[in-house]
């Protein structure tokens, strides 16, 4: 019934600071995601800072602004989930196993940009960190498992931030570029497939993740998304200096919307609401802003400073594939009076009664899937990856070690089931599929460690108990069939 394509790449995502753990191993130094607080569905996380006057203080992750000369960092009795995260970091030989176990073509996983440039305006690279991913590497080649790269996975070196307010000074473009070609060059023939920033996009609503900016000022987000963009550009031509048969993708956060009710202005609404998810793209597939998004600066008296050199940049760092992240589907109304009660974070909306949601309130709508490959393809017309799709839930560990997990397996199910009619009805050209959190991770809208993605139980839990065991849940065996029947069997 269902067609991939031979050599299709099944496998897994993550993200090093949801992952790894290791947070000042070997020189690594911190991250924007190490300052954030473990939170929950109903209490957000925080990231913390120093003030001149010596207070410390933690504002709300998705939304602040920090006073001026704020110093970030980590403090006392406050809690950081990424600090140990799930330990990869010393369990990498076991977790790679258990992928290959699956069957997995491909790893999607972050370089932690702390653990090569501690503070991150180093000129020479920390060796130890270095060594570090040669060892994955290494051990994702004993099993002919394809590296699926982000370079910067809302990880920007807390060091540049208190020294210039990181992606918001040019200064960072510099630095970025020094890493890119660093791990670029060291890896060689080792990593083929790249991805710039993950979800790029995401840098509106949630300005300190994506670009550790402790602010809501527009004109700063808006310079700071240019200063990605550039640098976004630029490492694209530098990993294809390095090595031709580098592949450079972008990678979106795609919200699929539908109109509330067929009332014009709501058809309206919803269609202007995907630009929220193509500005980007159409940045890193085209070479320039489309005029949409520039028209909107304009209108919000927001001044790009948009240079020619730069203009040139962005034109010639064009990427060679897309890819996306894709989790659920809201619905879009023009009327005031319409409340928005779907959660999602950035992608929140309004309920659609068709649809039934996760826990955490992300609705669950495998077609959406399919209309966004068909949207992405039709407008960029570039092969396609899906690096992340899952769903977060609450697993129970049985006393023997087992993890009954229907729902997840039914969540994959339905998602792979779309894409297969995207790839044979409509003629999506799809080269593969990470789900996200393979192995369960810490969640980074949360914090938490019970919203669990994976194939992998991992014994942590947020009321401390565990103490970091593997499982196999029933979807690690249902994934194993699927990827040995390259899709047909899905159970
Ligand atoms: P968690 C919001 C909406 C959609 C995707 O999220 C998002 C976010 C930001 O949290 O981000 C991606 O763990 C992100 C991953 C993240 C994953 O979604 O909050 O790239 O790092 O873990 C799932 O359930």
């Amino acid at each position: 019934m269902n067609k991939f394509p031979e050599n299709f790449f099944w496998g897994g995502a993550t993200a090093a600071n949801q992952l790894e753990g290791g947070w000042d191993a070997n020189g690594k130094g911190v991250s924007t995601a190490d300052c954030c607080t473990q939170g929950s569905l109903n209490q957000p996380r925080l990231v913390t800072f120093k003030t001149k006057e010596g207070e410390i203080r933690a504002e709300e992750m998705f939304h602040f602004d920090a006073p001026e000369g704020a110093e970030f960092g980590c403090f006392d009795n406050y809690v950081y989930p990424t600090h140990r995260a799930v330990d990869f970091f010393t369990h990498y030989k076991e977790d790679i196993a258990l992928f290959a176990e699956m069957g997995f073509k491909m790893f999607r996983f972050s370089i932690n940009w702390t653990r090569i440039f501690p503070l991150g305006d180093e000129i020479l690279p920390n060796e130890k960190g270095l060594q570090f991913y040669d060892d994955v590497l290494d051990e994702l080649a004993k099993y002919n498992i394809e590296p699926l790269v982000t370079l910067s996975h809302f990880e920007t070196p807390v060091g540049l931030v208190n020294k210039w307010g990181a992606w918001k000074d040019q200064r960072t473009i510099e630095c970025f570029e020094r890493y890119v070609a660093t791990v670029g060059e060291r890896y060689k023939g080792k990593i083929n497939y790249w991805l710039t920033f993950n979800e790029l996009n995401g840098i509106e609503s949630g300005p300190w993740g994506a670009a550790g900016l402790p602010m809501t000022d527009k004109q700063i987000i808006a310079n700071a998304a240019k200063n990605q963009l550039v640098a976004s550009a630029k490492a694209v031509q530098l990993l294809h200096e390095i090595d031709p048969d580098n592949k450079i993708g972008n990678m979106t956060a795609f919200g699929v919307g539908y109109p509330n009710t067929s009332n014009p202005k709501d058809v309206f609404k919803t269609w202007q609401k995907y630009n929220e998810s193509y500005w980007c793209g159409d940045v890193q597939v085209r070479g320039y802003y489309p005029s949409f998004k520039l028209k909107e600066y304009k209108r919000e008296g927001i001044d790009l400073f948009l240079t020619n050199e730069e203009q040139e940049t962005l034109k010639n760092g064009t990427v060679d594939f897309i890819t996306f992240s894709y989790y659920m589907t809201n619905n879009v109304s023009s009327d005031p009076q319409v409340i928005e009660d779907s959660a999602g974070n950035f992608m929140g909306g309004v309920k659609n009664p068709y649809l039934k949601a996760s826990e955490w309130g992300w609705q669950i709508d495998p077609i959406g899937l399919r209309i966004a490959l068909n949207y992405m393809y039709d407008r960029y017309q570039l092969p396609i990856m899906v690096v992340e799709n899952g769903l977060g839930a609450r697993d129970k560990l049985e006393d023997n070690g087992t993890c009954h997990d229907s729902y997840r397996i039914d969540y994959l199910k339905e998602h792979i089931c779309e894409m297969s009619k995207a790839i044979e009805e409509d003629g999506v050209e799809l080269l593969g599929y990470t789900a996200w959190g393979c192995i369960d991770i810490v969640s980074a809208s949360t914090g938490e460690m019970d919203k669990r993605y994976g194939f992998i139980y991992v014994n942590y839990q947020d009321n401390g108990l565990g103490k970091g065991e593997r499982y196999r849940k029933d979807s690690f065996n249902w994934y194993k069939k699927v990827i040995e029947t390259n899709g047909e069997v899905l159970g």
